[in-house]
């Protein structure tokens, strides 16, 4: 299902684009279940358990950046990750044992879906070894004109950059102190119900969606079994409940990964969106809201 020279170019570049890892009727059911849950964001005036919202958002007139955690909020979110391609993707690149770390869709509307400033997911969320990775399910066709995630191939075996600002974690990074080169971006794009699985060290980022096409991307974060995490362990049970297949463990693996603690918090808590709002120096426009 997952060739071999896919898998190598995931170790090496830090990325791999995987076409129709979820059916039709999966991912119409998807869609749905998308606009369902977006009618619980009518009369919020404020972020939620469930919705992040954009800048733009009125009670009246529902904006919404990101569900949260969606595989808790609709069991279909929980079905993505029993589909037979996206299973077989993930042992080959993570092992047979392999743990939920958690979920989130953004929506990047049309018109005025909000920009995410460069990062490395490494930084929200480091561990004792680094087989990690984000699989990001296209619930719509992704192309360059609606924001689609940019990459920065091999920087998943480069440093862990900075992420502060004023002495706090703030979730981006200030890519003109780092050297690294811009103009060889790869945008992950594909076809609705294709998949990308970037490495948990890899750069990316994307730019705000002004076109006129939707650009909805459900995000899986998963780890190998053996990679416990450095910050925000909850309790044992929780972290067991969500293995995806084959075995919990109580060993860590531990590998001599960079790592840097995103501490002090981020001042504004709740999303990425909200830590990057500390970036002075933001590397993607913001259009006003259209
Ligand atoms: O939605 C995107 O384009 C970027 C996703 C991402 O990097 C994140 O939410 O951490």
């Amino acid at each position: 299902m997952i060739t071999r020279e896919q898998v190598d170019s995931y170790r090496e570049n830090g990325f791999v684009v995987v076409e129709d890892v979820i059916d039709a009727a999966l991912l119409a059911r998807l869609r749905d279940t998308v606009r369902d849950v977006m009618e619980g964001a009518r009369g919020l005036t404020t972020h939620s358990d469930v919705f992040d919202l954009e800048p733009g958002h009125l009670p009246e007139q529902p904006r919404v950046r990101r569900i949260k955690k969606p595989h808790l909020v609709r069991s279909v979110f929980r079905e993505v990750l029993d589909a037979p391609v996206l299973k077989d993707v993930l042992r080959h690149l993570l092992g047979p044992d392999v743990r939920l770390h958690g979920s989130k869709l953004n929506l990047k509307s049309a018109g005025f879906g909000s920009p995410v400033e460069w990062h490395q997911d490494w930084a929200f969320y480091p561990h004792t070894n680094d087989d990690i990775l984000a699989i990001g399910v296209m619930l719509d066709d992704v192309v360059m004109e609606n924001g689609p995630m940019l990459v920065l191939p091999g920087t998943h075996r480069g440093p862990t950059y900075d992420h502060h600002a004023d002495g706090r974690f703030c979730g981006a990074m200030d890519l003109s102190a780092t050297g690294l080169d811009v103009s060889k971006a790869v945008a992950c794009t594909g076809r609705a119900g294709s998949a990308s699985f970037h490495h948990v060290r890899l750069v990316h980022g994307s730019a705000q969606n002004t076109s006129t096409r939707e650009r909805q991307l459900l995000l899986y974060e998963c780890a190998a079994a053996d990679a416990w995490p450095l910050v925000n362990f909850t309790n044992l049970e929780d972290f067991d409940s969500r293995m995806l297949f084959g075995k919990p463990t109580i060993e860590p693996r531990v590998v001599p990964v960079p790592v840097r603690m995103p501490l002090p918090p981020a001042l504004n808590q709740g999303s990425i969106y909200e830590n990057q709002t500390a970036v002075a120096n933001r590397f993607f426009k913001v259009s006003a809201a259209t």
